[in-house]
C-alpha cells in the first residue's frame, strides 16, 4: 500500500529589530497550542543564546559586543548554529511536527550582506538545510522600529543598519514570503499569521522537505 506523506510545516518569522517577531511567534505558539492534537508543533529561535556549548557563547558575545569578529568568520559562526541543528529539524518535520522559527537563514543573509559581504555568498552557506515553506516577513521600516523600545542597545540596532538590512531582506523574497504589515495591531497581524500559517500547515503534508540550493 502506498505511504501517505504527512510531515509538519517550517514556519519562519523574519524582520527587522523591534518588528513584534517574538510577540507574534508567541502569539502564535499559543494559538496552536489549541490544536496541538491535530498540529503538534515546536517554537525555535535563532541565534540560540543558551550557554549550551561553545558556538552559542561566542554569538552571545559577539551580540553583546564583548567580542569583535571579521564579517565572513561571524557569519559562518550563525550558520554553523543552524548546520548543527539541521538534523533535529528534519526529524521533527518528518514526524509530523511543525517548527516555528524566530529567525533563519535569511537573517544570516540579510544582516551579513549589509556589513558588505555578497549576498549569494551568504545564502550559498546555508544551502542543505531545510526551506522554510512559510516566511513571515514583519514589515516595519527602519525609521519606525528605531523608536519602539530597547532599540540601540545591542549590535547592529542602529538605524542606517537596519535600513541596509532592510534592503537585503527586499531581495531575499520568494514565493514562500508573506509580507504582513508590522505597523497593524497586534491582534490584526496575529489573525492574519494565523490564517495563512494553518494554509500552509495543510498544503505542505503531501510534500517533500524542500531545502536551500535544491
Ligand atoms: P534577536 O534579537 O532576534 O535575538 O537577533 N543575526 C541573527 C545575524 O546576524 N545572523 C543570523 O544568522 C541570525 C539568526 C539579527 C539577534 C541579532 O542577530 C542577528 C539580530
Amino acid at each position: 500500500m502506498e505511504q501517505r506523506y504527512v510531515r509538519g510545516a517550517l514556519i519562519v518569522f523574519e524582520g527587522l529589530d523591534r518588528s513584534g517577531k517574538t510577540t507574534q511567534v508567541n502569539r502564535l505558539l499559543q494559538d496552536l497550542e489549541g490544536t496541538k492534537e491535530r498540529y503538534p508543533y515546536r517554537g525555535m529561535r535563532f541565534p540560540d543564546r543558551t550557554p549550551a556549548n561553545p558556538i552559542n557563547i561566542e554569538i552571545c558575545d559577539y551580540l553583546s559586543k564583548k567580542k569583535e569578529l571579521p564579517a565572513r568568520e561571524a557569519h559562518l559562526l550563525f550558520t554553523k548554529q543552524r548546520q548543527n541543528q539541521k538534523d533535529e529539524m528534519e526529524r521533527f518535520l518528518q514526524n509530523g511536527t511543525t517548527l516555528v522559527v524566530d529567525r533563519y537563514s535569511h537573517s544570516g543573509a540579510a544582516y551579513s550582506a549589509a556589513k558588505g559581504l555578497p549576498l549569494d555568498w551568504c545564502m550559498a552557506q546555508e544551502e542543505g538545510l531545510p526551506k522554510p515553506d512559510l516566511v513571515i516577513f514583519l514589515d516595519l521600516f527602519a525609521d519606525i522600529a528605531k523608536n519602539r523600545s530597547g532599540f540601540g542597545e545591542e549590535r547592529f540596532e542602529e538605524e542606517p543598519f537596519q535600513k541596509r538590512v532592510y534592503e537585503q531582506y527586499m531581495q531575499l523574497q520568494d514565493e514562500t514570503w508573506l509580507r504582513v504589515n508590522a505597523s497593524k495591531t497586534e491582534e490584526e497581524i496575529a489573525a492574519e499569521v494565523r490564517q495563512a500559517v494553518l494554509r500552509v500547515i495543510e498544503e505542505c503534508r503531501e510534500k517533500p522537505i524542500s531545502h536551500f540550493g535544491d
